[in-house]
C-alpha cells in the first residue's frame, strides 16, 4: 500500500513537473526594461558590467513575468531559464552557454528582474533584444507574432563574437583606435567609456579582458 502511495506521488510529481515545463505562453508573459538608453558592457567571461549599472544611474535590471495561457503568473521558474537573442540579427549577439542567471526565481506573480553580468561577446547598437523563456520568445499581444524587443545595446571587447576575446578583436579595437564619433573609424561597440572618442581608456578596458573566454 504504501509503495502505491509512493508511485502514485511520484506519477502525480513527473505530471506536475511536465505540466509545469511546458506551461510558459510567450505571448502571456511580458518582458521589459527598468530605464530608457541601457547600454551594457559584456564579456565572455562573465566579468564585465553588470546590468544594475547599464543606465550609470545604479539599480537598474530587466525584468519579465512569466504566465500560463490563462494569464496566470508562474512561481518558481529556475533562474536559469532564460536566454536574450538580438532583434536585428542574432549573429550579433554570442551568449555563452551559461550567460547569466535571474536574480531570484518568479514570485507568485511570475515576476523577477536580471540585473547580473553577462557572459558572451558581439554588439548590439539597435533594434534591442528579445527575452525566451525555457527556449519560448516573449512576443507582443494582440498577434503573438513579433518578438518583445526591448531597447537595450551590449557592446564587448569580443567585438567579432567568437566566445573569445582574441587578436581578431584586437585588430578590429586598433582599427577604430583614436576616432572620434563622425570619423569613418569610429566604432561604437569599442567605445566602452561610452564617450564617443576610442582612446586609451577605452584600451584599458580591452587589455583587462583580453584572451577571456567562456568557461
Ligand atoms: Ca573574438
Ligand atoms: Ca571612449
Amino acid at each position: 500500500m504504501f509503495k502505491g502511495k509512493v508511485i502514485l506521488f511520484s506519477l502525480l510529481l513527473v505530471f506536475a513537473t511536465s505540466l509545469y515545463a511546458g506551461d510558459v505562453d510567450p505571448c502571456q508573459s511580458e518582458f521589459g526594461v527598468s530605464c530608457v538608453g541601457m547600454r551594457v558592457s559584456i564579456c565572455p567571461a562573465g566579468d564585465f558590467e553588470p546590468i544594475y549599472d547599464g543606465c550609470d544611474t545604479g539599480g537598474d535590471f530587466l525584468w519579465l513575468i512569466a504566465r500560463d495561457g490563462d494569464g496566470n503568473g508562474i512561481q518558481n521558474v529556475p533562474w536559469t531559464d532564460y536566454w536574450l537573442t538580438s532583434c536585428d540579427d542574432p549573429a550579433d549577439l554570442l551568449l555563452c552557454s551559461a550567460p547569466f542567471g535571474a536574480d531570484l526565481l518568479t514570485d507568485e506573480d511570475g515576476y523577477t528582474e536580471i540585473s547580473g553580468r553577462i557572459a558572451g561577446g558581439g554588439c548590439v547598437l539597435t533594434g534591442g533584444v528579445y527575452l525566451s523563456i525555457q527556449g519560448k520568445a516573449v512576443v507582443d499581444m494582440p498577434e503573438c507574432l513579433v518578438e518583445t524587443c526591448v531597447d537595450v545595446q551590449f557592446i564587448s571587447p569580443d567585438r567579432l563574437a567568437s566566445y573569445k576575446v582574441d587578436l581578431s578583436d584586437f585588430g578590429a579595437f586598433g582599427d577604430a583606435y583614436n576616432s572620434v564619433l563622425g570619423d569613418p573609424e569610429y566604432d561604437d561597440c569599442v567605445d566602452f567609456t561610452g564617450d564617443q572618442v576610442v582612446n586609451l581608456s577605452d584600451f584599458g578596458f580591452f587589455g583587462e579582458h583580453y584572451e577571456h573566454e567562456c568557461f
